[in-house]
């Protein structure tokens, strides 16, 4: 399986987070890829692969251009103010206020951002506009003939919507590669998100349309965040009706009822017979994941990546969350092995 990755999400680091009401280092952090490089190189699950760049056409297929360009330009915009430090956002609109960007960087980074999850530093931009280069070489080397690929994309995506960066995420790097897919001419196209977070943004982005089927495996959002979004009764809107499916489980659930959830969602993918499949993969389900409250142990992503397997399908794995270091690369490694049986 080709493995696609970039020195240029070292960029983003020293970063902070707002966890707890406090501010802490961020844990979505460089050595999470470090960890990952080193256990599939280990397990000899490569070759290893550049992205080649894409520009940001793909990207704005998904995202508005305001958003993107505020993304571009807020590191800029927050030094000119005279602060040497990581921008993080603090203020928010009420639902009554004014969906108006405001030309001051406070007000931009409340406009465009759901938490305080969303650091930005001297090189987020770039390491976020490798991420979407490296979802994209996955999907031209899928469309080109390869049965899968692994884009080692970092920051993560899942969570970020059209216009809104959240959750780590800044651009969301599977709903892009969903996009390319259609516009290489695939019909239809299933994404499997099986973070311990709902992904919020890639349902967002999709929600009223048939052509990407979006199943989200992922801790109750009346329990966890981004908890505004991920309820079981969110099924799609208009032409997109029936093809959005949430699988809330409660805090502690194991590979037990984790594994019943992907098997119906596994049924709705086979049922949709999409031409590509795309699995968000967050290994934050893990027993001991920092932030996390479900209980997968490493085997169980063994059988995560032989069940999806067995769907057949072309497969991008596209990296999202898994913030407990030292296990981080064995359960992305057995997944990508138990997709390789
Ligand atoms: C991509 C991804 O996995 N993003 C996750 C962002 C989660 N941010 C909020 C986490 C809130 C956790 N609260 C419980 C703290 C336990 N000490
Ligand atoms: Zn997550």
């Amino acid at each position: 399986m080709q493995i696609i990755h970039s020195p240029r999400h070292l960029g983003h680091s020293g970063h902070v987070e707002l966890m707890n009401g406090r501010v802490v280092p961020a844990f979505e952090k460089p050595e999470r890829v470090a960890m990952i490089l080193r256990a599939v190189g280990e397990r000899q699950l490569g070759p290893f692969v550049d992205p080649t760049a894409h520009g940001l056409d793909p990207v704005l297929k998904v995202h508005d251009e305001a958003f993107i360009r505020f993304l571009s330009t807020a590191w800029q915009q927050w030094t000119a103010d005279g602060r040497d430090f990581p921008a993080l956002p603090s203020f928010w609109k009420a639902p009554g206020m004014r969906a108006i960007e405001p030309d001051n960087i406070d007000g931009k980074l409340g406009h465009f951002s759901f938490d305080a999850g969303c650091c930005i530093v001297a090189g987020t931009w770039d390491a976020v506009q490798a991420g979407a280069d490296i979802a994209l070489t996955g999907v031209d080397l899928i469309a080109d003939g390869q049965p899968n690929a692994f884009a080692l994309c970092r920051p993560p995506g899942h969570h970020a919507h059209a216009g809104t960066m959240g959750g780590y995420c800044f651009v969301n790097n599977a709903a892009v590669a969903a996009q390319s897919f259609l516009d290489r001419g695939a019909a239809r196209v299933a994404v499997l998100d099986v973070d311990y977070h709902h992904g919020n943004g890639t349902q967002s982005i999709f929600y009223d349309r048939p052509d990407v089927l979006v199943c989200n495996i992922h801790a109750d959002p009346m329990q966890e965040f981004p908890y505004f979004l991920g309820y079981a009764d969110e099924a799609g809107q208009g032409p997109g009706e029936g093809f959005n499916a949430n699988f809330p489980l409660p805090w502690g659930a194991d590979f037990e009822g984790w594994g019943a959830a992907l098997e119906a969602a596994c049924v709705l993918v086979a049922d949709y017979a999409p031409d590509a499949l795309i699995v968000s993969l967050g290994v934050d389900t893990y027993k001991d994941d920092p932030i996390s409250q479900f209980r997968l142990d490493s085997p169980d992503y063994l059988k995560m990546g032989a069940r999806i397997a067995k769907l057949g399908l072309p497969t991008l794995v596209v990296m999202e969350g898994g913030y407990a270091v030292e296990a981080i690369g064995i359960n992305v490694a057995n997944t990508l092995e138990g997709l390789l049986q």
